[in-house]
């Protein structure tokens, strides 16, 4: 049966289960990791299976926050740093939007029932999975495992708040040396209530997603996996955009060659081939004219845009034991192309115009990660991380470098050279407490679409943006101190941070473009606009008061600065977080969370144009009751008291659902 635990403090003990390691597992204690279906023995045992989907589980990553611009997969952000500024991962594997407007952030390809655990280096102790100035997020899959069973696991739930339908489930079957495991999930959406009943037009969805693996043990420290994930999407209405996904369409191909213990130095060594290609199809044929005549930006057309991304990598990690020493050694190398276009339809003389605003931008990237890991004695722990990435990109697309000409002559390439240091100390106060402190060094290339970007269209400050292809690098230099006590039933973890980042990347206002007096929208430069700096802080704490209670609870708070114009960056985390109180007995598990944020008024104005966002405070309650061993129901209310709120992370200010009542029953066989 699936199970969702949520781990603080977890050692990789899961995902190493069976590799010998000679350091202890502190080393990766600074890493926040939470795990789902694992019967690992966690503290917090009881926010097991009320978990809904992978938002729900984001959410409970005290770094992270979402993004919303729909009632539609979220973009997660890590310390305010969103996907341009994260090395974002499937299994390490690369994968990038198609969408030039963000409607498709990676985490909307996954699904929970995929998920193993997601991992995030925020203090970027860990740079194995890439890495930028905000860090990196890794999401390790569901594998097949060798046991000789066959499982059924469906589990169907319906919710009322958008009349929402989710159907999923999972077949694991394994014989001799072989094992499969497919998953399906099936999403249906129609327009979501927001608080105090207010209907939300033009915001349902409908998304399918299947995946397959398969084990082979050719020997008994060899495995061959072969993995398929499709995703499609359709329909997606985004009433805080004015465009709409009318289809999205993913299709990723992997296979891996795990190698354990091979001999007393080689402790693993994983490779891994893979290409995944998206499409992505947006318009707006389902707004009225009225709105089509009378918006601000390109009135009186249809503006139908195409995206596509594909990209095809390499992998290989090792892990070595170099005598009491830990070696870690990655080599990637990965190439992707981006393309999007799109029409200008007029509706009144039927006149047809057309741009490319990502001219087949061709990425070749390589990287080499060494991290070694020395226990210095008995409680000192030192990591150190290095690696280089050479990045080369260049705009292929004949037509999208005439268009863009005026802006970047023959400047058609650039190449970059990535150079990243980390050091992290783990200090083993006493049997219950642990320190840690992580200095780093991270830079990042500028993306594809700050670089090569044409026209690009942010409805946020409304504002038309254009790619400058003789961007800096962005450079941050941290520092993170971490705490942690630990006892048999209370757990209490704090984070200190500071990010000093040189050459911020943001669009400004370009004064060299001529702009027809009539035309709303400023045109934006990617540009480099001197520093910032970024301070925080995250505390957790997790107590089971007894075998039946536990309370959960987690605080944060940033607080962010353009050295340059003296204002807040865009998407600065408010005061927030969340507190759950949970009761749990051998059949039932019932838990009344409080989710909640302060009013953010530390906001952008210049950079991005941001308004302050009130706070709020929600209720909810959660249940899943075990009937049997086959069957299971979970239900619950989420924002019980119909709260009209929105986060400081909602496009805008597009409200999260009102009162929303779900039932789920989970079948396993
Ligand atoms: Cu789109």
């Amino acid at each position: 049966m699936k199970k969702l635990i949520l781990i603080l403090l977890l050692p990789y003990l899961l995902i190493a289960a069976t590799e010998k390691d000679s350091i202890s597992n502190i080393e990766y204690k600074s890493d926040e990791i939470i795990v789902i279906d694992d019967d690992f023995n966690a503290v917090q045992k009881n926010m097991n299976t009320v978990l809904n989907s992978v938002d729900d589980l984001l959410k409970y990553n005290n770094s992270i926050d979402l993004i919303t611009r729909a009632n539609f997969a979220s973009e997660a952000i890590v310390r305010g740093y969103d996907q341009n500024r994260l090395s974002v991962t499937i299994d390490g594997m690369r994968m990038f939007s198609a969408c030039i407007d963000k409607m498709d952030p990676i985490t909307s390809y996954i699904e929970v029932e995929n998920l193993k655990a997601s991992e995030v280096s925020a203090d970027k102790s860990d740079m194995s999975h890439g890495i930028s100035v905000g860090g990196s997020l890794n999401f390790i899959t569901n594998k097949p495992t060798i046991n000789n069973d066959f499982r059924i696991v469906l589990d169907n739930q319906i919710s009322s708040a958008s009349e929402y339908y989710n159907s999923k489930g999972r077949v694991d079957y394994s014989s001799g040396n072989f094992a499969t495991l497919i998953s399906y999930s099936v999403k249906n959406a129609g327009n979501f209530t927001a608080g105090n009943s207010t209907l939300i037009g033009n915001s349902s969805f409908s998304k399918e997603n299947v995946k397959l693996n398969t084990l082979y043990n050719s020997s008994t420290n060899i495995t061959h996996g072969l993995e398929y994930i499709y995703d499609h999407s359709a329909d997606v209405g985004y009433p805080a955009l004015i465009m709409d996904t009318r289809s999205t369409e993913m299709n990723m191909l992997s296979y891996q060659l795990g190698m354990k213990n091979i001999n007393e130095v080689i402790l693993s060594w994983d490779t891994r081939v893979y290409y995944n290609r998206i499409s992505h199809l947006m318009d707006d044929y389902n707004r009225s004219d009225e709105e089509i005549m009378n918006r601000s930006v390109m009135p009186g057309m249809y503006m139908p845009m195409d995206g596509t991304t594909e990209t095809m990598g390499f992998l290989t990690k090792n892990k070595l034991l170099v005598g009491d020493d830990i070696l870690k050694f990655t080599l990637e190398v990965f190439r992707m192309n981006a393309f999007s276009d799109m029409k200008m339809e007029m509706l009144e003389t039927g006149r047809e115009m057309y741009l490319i605003n990502l001219g087949d931008i061709e990425t070749y990237s390589g990287g080499i990660y060494t991290g070694y890991f020395t226990q210095l004695n008995e409680s000192l722990l030192l990591k150190l991380n290095g690696r280089i990435d050479y990045i080369t990109r260049k705009v292929n697309s004949e037509f999208a470098r005439a268009t863009a000409e005026s802006y970047w002559g023959n400047n058609y390439s650039n190449n970059n050279l990535q150079l990243n240091t980390s050091a992290n100390l783990q200090l083993e106060i006493s049997e219950s407490q642990n320190a840690n402190i992580t200095l780093s060094r991270v830079e990042r290339a500028p993306t594809h679409l700050e670089s090569f970007g044409f026209y690009i269209y942010n409805i946020a400050d409304n504002s038309i943006y254009i790619g400058n292809p003789d961007l800096n690098k962005e450079k941050s230099y941290s520092v993170n101190l971490g705490y942690d006590f630990h006892s048999d039933n209370f757990n209490l973890k704090l984070n200190l941070y500071n990010d000093y980042i040189v050459d911020y990347i943001a669009g400004l206002v370009d004064d060299g473009v001529e702009v027809v007096e009539t035309f709303a929208q400023s045109f934006k430069l990617f540009q480099n606009i001197g520093n910032a700096n970024i301070t925080g802080m995250e505390a957790s704490i997790d107590y089971n008061i007894n075998s039946s209670f536990g309370l959960l609870g987690k605080l944060k708070y940033q607080y962010s600065q353009s050295l340059t114009y003296n204002e807040a960056l865009p998407f600065t985390p408010p005061l927030s977080g969340i507190l759950n109180f949970s009761y749990t007995t051998n059949s039932y598990t019932g838990v009344i969370g409080v989710e909640f944020a302060a009013e953010q008024n530390n906001i952008s104005k210049y950079i991005n144009i941001e308004d302050s966002t009130p706070g709020f405070v929600i209720l909810n309650w959660r249940n899943n009751y075990k009937i049997n061993d086959t069957f299971k129901l979970r239900f619950g209310i989420d924002n019980i008291f119909d709260k009209y709120y929105f986060t400081h992370f909602s496009i805008n200010n597009l409200p999260s659902l009102g009162r929303n009542l779900y039932l789920g029953l989970v079948v396993g066989m």
